[in-house]
């Protein structure tokens, strides 16, 4: 199969929104399974696919610069971690007034099965010296780019993806960073970030770095586009935040949502995640004014991936349905009314309403 194919098999399970940068949300059947299918996983990129050379370079405020390739990482310990992955413009469809960016719906979320070794092995193995600070990651993608235009500048005709992590969170054992070369089992797509990308646990996924080609340590914070420009929360009424965890959601997978069921008892199902989880407790409302039932929630299967959740519904009355989902974490967050409106659309967590016609 030439590339292309290649390329285009691994996407024809997926809803494409965007074809150049290749952005595609997950089909629903994503949500329904503990490990998200390769095929069914959804695609973020800033970017049109770049090549990559197969090395990994480790440089900036450390005793010993390196170069690794994917062979000399596959040498290393490797650790598998299920994660479950959002973009935080999931869900900016239903924000208004509508916000700029991507027009995601509700299914830029995933979980797969990554492995590779742990960031702060391969950190350790350079040395970051003791004034740095953060550290700077850097994909092999770059094109041109119209920056956000809170800013003076607003286009660059090259510029490249860049992230960073404060040192303290890249050298922490319990953070479970992953510099990973597969996903589910095969060596990383091109799509997903090949040959190897950061896995960064419990954050939004635009802090994964796909493609990763660089790593610095800094001694000042970084500043850049995909930093302090884009993937900020710009609030209006306060001040800006970086997008760091994922907010709580719970997504309802069964009844489908605008779907005709008939009158007898119907298993609601979903599944519920957190960046600051686990969850512990899914309710559900079945009329607007609502009271708010507990639903069965399913132990974490692992500290960073989704939770099942159901509920035996007794859809006796015919008519039409609103069906309701809420979720509460660990840290005593619970998912607002209302989306949490900001000029760039990130972060939207609000409480799913579906219809069900029950006949
Ligand atoms: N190098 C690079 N890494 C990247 C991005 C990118 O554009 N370039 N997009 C980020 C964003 S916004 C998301 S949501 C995730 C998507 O990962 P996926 O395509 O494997 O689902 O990758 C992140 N890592
Ligand atoms: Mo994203």
């Amino acid at each position: 199969m030439s590339v292309t194919d290649e390329l285009l098999a691994a996407r024809s399970a997926l809803q494409m929104i965007n074809p150049a940068p290749y952005n595609a949300e997950a089909p629903p059947a994503a949500l329904t399974t503990a490990i998200t299918p390769t095929e069914f996983h959804y695609i973020r990129s800033n970017f049109a696919l770049p090549d990559h050379d197969g090395t990994l370079e480790i440089g900036g405020a450390v005793d010993h610069p390196l170069t690794l390739t994917l062979e000399e990482l596959r040498a290393m310990p490797a650790h598998s971690l299920d994660v479950t992955l959002e973009c935080a413009g999931n869900g900016r469809l239903e924000m208004r007034p509508l916000p700029t960016g991507e027009p995601w719906g509700d299914y830029a979320v995933s979980t797969a099965r990554w492995t590779g070794v742990y960031l702060h092995e391969v950190l350790a193995l350079a040395g970051p010296t003791a004034d740095g600070t953060d550290v700077r990651f850097e994909g092999a993608d770059h094109g041109p780019y119209h920056l956000n235009p809170v800013l003076a500048e607003t286009h660059r005709d090259d510029l490249s993806f860049v992230r960073a992590l404060p040192l303290a969170t890249v050298a922490d054992p319990a953070a479970e960073i992953l510099i990973a070369y597969e996903m589910n089992g095969a060596p990383l797509g091109r799509d997903h970030g090949s040959p190897f990308r950061l896995i960064v646990p419990h954050w939004y996924a635009v802090a994964s770095v796909k493609w990763l080609k660089h790593i610095d340590v800094l001694t000042e914070p970084f500043v850049g586009e995909f930093q302090t420009g884009h993937y900020m929360y710009e609030w209006p009424d306060r001040a800006h935040e970086p997008v760091e965890l994922m907010r709580v959601r719970a997504r309802m997978t069964a009844p489908a949502a605008a779907s005709t069921i008939t009158a007898g008892t119907h298993t609601v199902r979903g599944k519920a995640w957190s960046g600051t989880g686990p969850v512990t407790r899914v309710e559900v409302s079945l009329t607007g004014a609502g009271e708010w039932y507990p639903a069965t929630l399913e132990p974490p299967t692992g500290p960073y991936s989704w939770q099942d959740w159901s509920y035996e519904w007794e859809a006796t009355d015919i008519g039409r349905h609103t069906v309701r989902v809420r979720a509460t974490d660990a840290a005593g967050n619970v998912q607002p009314e209302v989306p949490p409106w900001n000029r760039l659309g990130y972060g939207n967590n609000a409480i799913e309403v579906v219809y069900i016609d029950v006949i």
